[in-house]
């Protein structure tokens, strides 16, 4: 049965407290943690050596579309009727917005020390305790808006603007890339920052304290956010038919990107899935 992700601001109350309560059973066996101690493991970026498979790489959409699923079917496991919503923070863009609310995410961290106190994920709440990745302390840190040099969300035209690009990613396949999909939709550019952040990594910066760095999973807006960067994907394909993913087949013996980038036939870790595997979702959800 093909499932339906939604639209977080649709949710009934009763849709917010399933997934909210399946998060937290998802904690409470210790699954969480494996999967941000997994996004930690594969925060590679281009400046250090080896294959980069979730970041700065073609490979990021169809990575992160696995790691969903893979969360996704954890939630399942608690109450079958559980998907990922996702956040359009093109129209969800203030601070006191969903997914911020009280029976959903709760709401910003408090100054001085960013920790989030209201909603399901404060720490005072005991169903909460970040263990992996802890930079700050054991509770769950967000700075929305980023209050003292203030930044926007990524706007519907700056989304827009990515999708409208026919080609999935381009040669050097990292970082650097001013053109493809992939990288105007990852989000890295050059510069100060508010122009070397772009959509996913905006979004990232926007919400601040646990999502800047590799334990972003810790806090549960992650999934939200990437089921909306999931969303852009299955757009982007209906937008450009006949569009694939980037590159086809591994860069030349010789090239500096042999080894570090997964071509479409060639198997992600951890699961050695395909890119190529992992185009059409269409048998497993669908997003309303
Ligand atoms: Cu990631
Ligand atoms: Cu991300």
């Amino acid at each position: 049965m093909v499932y339906v992700r939604k639209d977080v601001s649709t949710l009934t109350r009763t849709e917010r407290l399933r997934f909210v309560n399946a998060l937290l059973e998802v904690k409470r066996r210790g699954e969480y943690d494996e999967f941000v101690r997994m996004h930690i493991a594969y925060y590679t970026s281009d400046g250090e050596n080896g294959l980069r498979a979730a970041h700065m790489a073609p490979s990021f959409l169809p990575w992160h579309r696995r790691f969903l699923l893979d969360l996704e079917r954890a939630l399942r496991r608690v109450d079958s009727s559980v998907t990922v919503p996702y956040w359009d923070w093109t129209r969800d863009r203030s601070t006191t917005a969903v997914p911020w609310t009280e029976d959903l995410l709760g709401g910003n961290g408090r100054s001085p020390d960013h920790q989030v106190i209201t909603g399901p994920f404060a720490y005072a709440q005991g169903k909460w305790t970040i263990r992996e990745g802890v930079t700050n302390g054991e509770f769950l840190t967000r700075d929305l808006g980023r209050a003292r040099a203030p930044l926007a969300l990524p706007t519907k035209a700056e989304l827009e603007s990515a999708l409208a690009d026919p080609v999935y990613d381009t040669s050097p396949w990292d970082s650097t890339c001013t053109k493809g999909l992939r990288n105007k939709l990852e989000g890295w550019g050059t510069g100060g920052d508010s122009v070397a952040w772009r959509n996913h990594n905006l979004v990232h910066r926007w919400v601040g304290g646990a999502m800047l760095g590799g334990a972003s999973v810790n806090d549960p807006v992650f999934w939200v956010h990437h089921a909306f960067i999931d969303l852009q994907w299955t757009r982007w394909q209906g937008q450009h038919k006949g569009a694939r993913y980037l590159p086809a087949d591994p860069p030349d013996p010789g090239s500096e990107q042999r080894g570090r980038i997964i071509a479409r036939y060639e198997k992600m870790p951890p699961w050695g899935v395909t890119p190529d595997e992992m185009e059409d979702v269409s048998r497993i959800y669908r997003y309303a």
